[in-house]
């Protein structure tokens, strides 16, 4: 399988993140990205790419296919959201931008038709959480992530765009995003859960415009992929299903429940599958089964799998009990849906053991292929 890694991912380095009320250090580090490189060059998949967004048009693309998935002015404020944050006081060079006030929308009467010009009040509007630093590179980071995102889609639909490394690469079962920071949280026009681009809704748009009338996104990061459900959720066209703890205790808490079945056109198209703190790995494979069920049952034609490692056991922040050599069996049973499959890396923060669990996904789903 051809892996397309994020050379800028250094570029986000958040220094703390907001938990009860203590600025507490980041879990979302770059040492996580070049841990599953390493595994990957001891234990070899197949080609190790870079997406190339030197030239015009490479970058008008990939531009083009962020606008399918977010908003334009979301796109716009994260483009330049660093220098307004340093605008507001050149003190702020030395720390992350962290939202500190929300509008609540669609509640109590806070108005979200006005966007504020002040930026600490815009940082709330587009966020849901004060645990996603923005830094001076995070906007260079997520977005050549993004791009990986999309040559991995290009690379299994086999669209040739001369604009990456695809070139050559027609047609595979199988890629790899690997990228930080993640992005199954962020929505259409907000961030958070440390994503600011979603990378998983980037590469199922792509597939959906590069012909392929059916995608299925399975989620199987400990959180709730909430970003991805409301990018989709009005649609019949890309299933969502997420394997997550259950919200009434888990982050992202907000949504994730059991009975989120889409809206409109998309009512019958989202599944989620809330599993309690403490779920093992015999509970959650019956739940990764009723999800490769739903998968199959839509008829899906192409996979994008959000690949999120913190189910593991020893994972500090969240709650399920996976060991390592589980994600073998995790990889073989996502090939057995025999579809073209692009993973894009999501959480996982235990960060020692991130790229070996990480590879064993991969290299189980190599072995049932
Ligand atoms: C992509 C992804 O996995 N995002 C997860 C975001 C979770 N954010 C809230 C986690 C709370 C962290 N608790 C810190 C405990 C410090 N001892
Ligand atoms: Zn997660």
């Amino acid at each position: 399988m051809n892996t397309f890694h994020n050379p800028e991912h250094t570029r986000h380095v958040g220094q703390h993140e907001m938990f009860r009320g203590k600025l507490v250090p980041c879990h979302e580090v770059p040492a996580r990205l070049d841990h599953v490189l390493a595994e990957l060059q001891r234990r070899p998949l197949g080609p190790l790419l870079t997406p190339d967004l030197t030239s015009a048009t490479a970058s008008a693309t990939l531009d083009a296919a962020l606008a399918r998935v977010h908003h334009a002015d979301y796109l716009a404020f994260l483009a330049s959201a660093w220098a307004e944050w340093v605008a507001m006081d050149p003190a702020n060079a030395a720390q992350d931008a962290l939202p500190s006030v929300w509008p609540l929308p669609n509640r109590h009467g806070f108005r979200t038709d006005r966007l504020p010009r002040n930026f600490a009040a815009r940082l709330g509007a587009y966020s849901f959480d004060s645990g996603s630093p923005l830094t001076a590179g995070t906007w260079v980071a997520a977005r050549a992530g993004a791009a990986c995102a999309l040559a991995a889609a290009q690379c299994v639909l086999g669209t040739d765009t001369g604009t990456t490394p695809t070139r050559g690469c027609h047609g595979e079962r199988a890629a790899f995003a690997l990228t930080r920071p993640p992005g199954h949280h962020a929505g259409p026009d907000f961030f958070g859960g440390y994503c600011f681009l979603n990378n998983a809704a980037v590469a199922a748009q792509a597939l959906r415009d590069g012909g392929v009338e059916r995608v299925a996104v399975l989620d199987v990061d400990y959180h709730h992929g909430n970003g991805t459900q409301t990018i989709f959720y009005e649609r019949a066209d890309v299933l969502t299903v997420s394997v997550h703890g259950d919200p009434a205790t888990e982050y992202p808490f907000f949504l994730g429940h059991a009975d989120e079945r889409g809206t409109g056109a998309g009512e019958g198209f989202n599944l989620n599958l809330p599993l309690p703190r403490g779920t093992g790995l015999a509970a959650w494979r019956v739940a990764l089964d009723t999800a490769l069920q739903a998968v199959a049952d839509f008829g899906a034609q192409a996979l994008v799998v959000p690949l999120g490692l913190d189910t593991f056991a020893g994972d500090p922040i969240s709650g399920f009990t996976l060991q390592s050599a589980d994600y073998l069996g995790v990889g073989a049973a996502l090939a057995s849906a025999g579809l073209p499959t692009v993973f894009t890396f999501e959480g996982g923060y235990a960060v020692d053991e991130v790229g070996v669990n990480a590879v064993n996904v991969l290299q189980g789903f190599e072995q049932t292929t």
